[in-house]
C-alpha cells in the first residue's frame, strides 16, 4: 500500500483548517499557516466540544466557500465533519491527527493522515512537510505529553532542537502553558490569535514568554483552579469523594486529579453544574487503585452525552438539567464497585 502523503498546497486549494485549541493543535495550525500561506483559514471549534453543533456549522458556512476542510489534531465524529464539510462546499477532506478516533468508519474519498504513535500532531505534520522541527513541531510534543515528555523516546530529539534555539526545557513546558491558557479562561479569539502569534514569534521564544496577555490569562486560569479547589463542596464517602463547583474555565481533569492525588487509594467523581451553554461537565478518576471506569463511560453514552476517556479516568458534557440525576446514577455506581471489590479481596 502507498503511504498517504499531504497533499501539495495547489492541490489542496482554498483550505479550511479546523484544530484543536490547545497548544499542539495551535502549534500545528502555525505550521499549516506555513505550508498553505493565503490559502489557509482557521476556525477553532467552540472550546471543550468535541463535536460540532448547528450553530457551529452556521459559524462555518459564514467563512465562505473552500476546496478542503481540514482537521487538524481533532477526533471530530465523522458526522461534525461532513456537516462542516457540506457547510462550505468542499469536496476534499483530510486528516491531521493522532488521537485515537472511535470505531466509526472514514468516508474512502478522505485523506487520513492518522498516526496514534506520534507525540503530538505538530510532530506528526513536521514529518508529513518534511520539514526540519522548529519551536512549533517541539511546542505540541511539550503540551501533549506534559509531565511525561522527560521519559518519552522523542526527548532527545526535543533536546536537540531546544539547544539550537539555546531554550531550557522549563522554557518550552512554561510556553505550552502558556498557550493553554487561552483556552483554560474560554478565550476563544485569543486561542485563534495563537496561532497568527506563533507564526510570528516561533523563532524568538523569550518575547513569546513574556507576551502580556499570555501571561495574564495564565495567571487567572491558575487563580480560578485555587479558587475552585478552596470553594468546591466535597462530600467524602470513604473510598469515593464527590466535588462539585461551578466554573465556565475547562478546569474539571485539573480539579479532578487535584483530589484524587490528595489521597491514597480513592474515586473522585467531579461536577462542574454550570459550566457554559447550558451544560455541565463530569468527570471521574481513580488513583490508587485498579477499577475500570468503562462502565461509568458507557452508562453516560448509552444516554447520548459526550463521552471521553480511558480505563482510569472519564470525562462527560451533559445538558446541564440533567447533571444532578446523572451524578447520583454515577455515585451509587461508583460506590457498588467499591463495596464488591472489598468483599472480593
Ligand atoms: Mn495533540
Amino acid at each position: 500500500m502507498r503511504e498517504a502523503r499531504l497533499p501539495e498546497p495547489d492541490e489542496l486549494g482554498d483550505t479550511l483548517v479546523l484544530h484543536h485549541w490547545d497548544a499542539d493543535g495551535v502549534a500545528s495550525a502555525s505550521l499549516m499557516l506555513d505550508y498553505l500561506g493565503d490559502y489557509a483559514e482557521f476556525y477553532v471549534p467552540p472550546l471543550g466540544f468535541y463535536w460540532l453543533d448547528s450553530q457551529a456549522a452556521n459559524e462555518i458556512r459564514d467563512l465562505g466557500t473552500f476546496d478542503t476542510l481540514m482537521v487538524l489534531d481533532m477526533a471530530l465524529p465523522v458526522e461534525s465533519i461532513e456537516r462542516a464539510t457540506s457547510a462550505v462546499g468542499a469536496s476534499r477532506v483530510v486528516l491531521v491527527d493522532h488521537h485515537v478516533r472511535s470505531r466509526e468508519r472514514l468516508p474512502a474519498s478522505w485523506t487520513s493522515l492518522v498516526d496514534v504513535r506520534q507525540p503530538s500532531a505538530s510532530w506528526h505534520l513536521t514529518q508529513l512537510l518534511g520539514a526540519q522541527p522548529d519551536l512549533r513541531s517541539i511546542l505540541g510534543v511539550a503540551g501533549d505529553l506534559g509531565p511525561t515528555l522527560r521519559s518519552h523516546p522523542v526527548y532527545p530529539e526535543v533536546l536537540g532542537v531546544l539547544e539550537s534555539l539555546g531554550m531550557a526545557v522549563e522554557e518550552l513546558e512554561r510556553l505550552a502553558e502558556l498557550v493553554d491558557a487561552n483556552y483554560r479562561v474560554g478565550h476563544r479569539e485569543g486561542v485563534r490569535d495563537a496561532v497568527f502569534v506563533l507564526s510570528r514569534g516561533y523563532k524568538a521564544p523569550w518575547s513569546l514568554l513574556e507576551l502580556k496577555k499570555w501571561v495574564l490569562r495564565h495567571r487567572s486560569a491558575e487563580a480560578e483552579v485555587e479558587r475552585v479547589v478552596r470553594e468546591a463542596n466535597v462530600e467524602d464517602f470513604g473510598s469515593v469523594v464527590y466535588v462539585e463547583f461551578e466554573s465556565p474555565h475547562l478546569l474539571i481533569s485539573t480539579v479532578g486529579r487535584r483530589f484524587a492525588w490528595s489521597r491514597d487509594r480513592v474515586a473522585v467523581l467531579v461536577l462542574n453544574s454550570r459550566w457554559r451553554k447550558g451544560y455541565a461537565q463530569v468527570y471521574s478518576r481513580v488513583h490508587g487503585l485498579d477499577l475500570d471506569l468503562t462502565p461509568l463511560a458507557e452508562m453516560a453514552r448509552s444516554r447520548g452525552y459526550n463521552v471521553g476517556g480511558k480505563r482510569e479516568s472519564v470525562g462527560v458534557i451533559l445538558p446541564e438539567l440533567e447533571a444532578r440525576g446523572f451524578v447520583r446514577r454515577a455515585l451509587d455506581w461508583l460506590r457498588s464497585a467499591f463495596r464488591e471489590r472489598k468483599e472480593g479481596e
